[in-house]
């Protein structure tokens, strides 16, 4: 049986680290695609030469021309610019649109039978509009955000507790910026959920907020240290645990950027909720109850993205 393929449009920092992984993992045979020629050719290289020391089994091309992604199984998009200190997600709107517009088309044209999860940003708006451009199946075109922004969290938690960060799990949900929403009665340390623990007097309740605030400010924390762009380790790897999921059918339960119509309240929008991610793509949008003071976090994050995607139309008459 042929071996999966994997096309990664944009072959800068996230892009590489995804075809190293890809790689490192066996998951399939990787094409970098990015229009900057020689970069995503030098990466491929480059990655295919450690493959003799490494061990693995992939072929590893790089190229500027989208006939080469044709059949891909999975494209993971990470073309266009990434933030510089001082800059929100949301400046880089109006030069990642134009940047969704073509990816859209190549892959519409070359690999419609794909999964896509897109990681530009800002996040849940240029989802919105790469699968409009695509046209490909809602199900089957995803944000990567949450697992993202519930792995930070997660960390600092395992710090704050000082214990492995196996057991601890974290539950984020909406847009993917300063609005999202860490729900702590959902996230716990080895089973016990986080209000539990600071009843237990674990920790205080001072400490979980500034916890919290640290993870939504957490892609900031690494552009304010960095200073040349943002965050591409861990980005790369939620994406490959979301791809890993769909390729191998193992329907883990993921917070990403997904297509909610009907759920939570939602009529056509794309957003961060928990899915079910299996062999056709979005399984499903858990429909979760919230509380009242967590709906309204969630509907000040919902209307964030809302105006996000005016924005896009506003950009570009042919989606509105
Ligand atoms: P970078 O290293 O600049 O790579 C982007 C690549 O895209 C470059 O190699 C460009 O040449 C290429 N590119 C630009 N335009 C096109 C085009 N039209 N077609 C194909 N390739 C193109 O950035 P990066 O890899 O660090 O980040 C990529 C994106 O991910 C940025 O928009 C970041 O803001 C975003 N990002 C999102 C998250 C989330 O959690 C959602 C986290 C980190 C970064």
């Amino acid at each position: 049986m042929a071996r999966p393929k994997i096309a990664l449009i944009g072959a800068g920092q996230i892009g590489g680290t995804l075809a190293h992984l890809v790689a490192l993992k066996e998951l399939g045979d990787v094409v970098l695609f990015d229009i900057a020629d020689g970069v995503p050719q030098g990466k491929a290289l480059d990655i295919a030469e450690s493959g003799p020391s490494e061990g693995f089994d992939a072929s590893l091309k790089g190229t500027t021309d989208y006939a080469d992604i044709a059949g891909a199984d999975v494209c993971i998009v990470t073309a266009g610019v990434p933030r510089k200190p001082g800059m929100s997600r949301d400046d880089l709107l109006g030069i990642n649109l134009k940047v969704m517009k073509s990816v859209g088309e190549g892959i519409r044209d070359n690999a419609p039978n794909a999964f896509v999860i897109c990681i530009t940003n800002p996040l849940d708006a240029m989802v919105w509009a790469l699968q409009q451009y695509s046209g490909l199946p809602p199900e089957k075109v995803v944000g990567m955000a949450g697992v993202l922004d519930s792995a930070r969290f997660r960390h600092f938690l395992s710090l704050e507790f000082d214990v492995s960060m196996k057991d601890v799990t974290a539950f984020v949900l909406g847009g993917h910026g300063d609005t999202m929403v860490p729900l702590t009665r959902y996230s716990t340390v080895g089973g016990i959920p986080l209000p539990d623990l600071v009843k237990m007097g674990w920790t205080s309740q001072d400490k979980l907020d500034a916890i919290v605030q640290r993870t939504r400010d957490g892609g900031a924390e690494i552009v304010g240290l960095l200073k040349t762009g943002s965050a591409y380790y861990a980005p790369a790897t939620s994406a490959i645990e979301m791809a890993e999921s769909y390729l191998k059918d193992q329907r883990r339960v993921l917070p990403c950027a997904a297509w909610c119509d009907g759920a939570l309240g939602l009529n056509g929008l794309y957003v961060g909720v928990p899915t079910v991610i299996g062999a056709n793509g979005i399984e499903k949008v858990i429909d979760i109850t919230l509380a009242k003071d967590e709906q309204a976090m969630f509907d000040k994050s919902v209307d964030a993205v809302r105006g996000l995607v005016e924005a896009c139309k506003g950009i570009d008459d042919s989606l509105a």
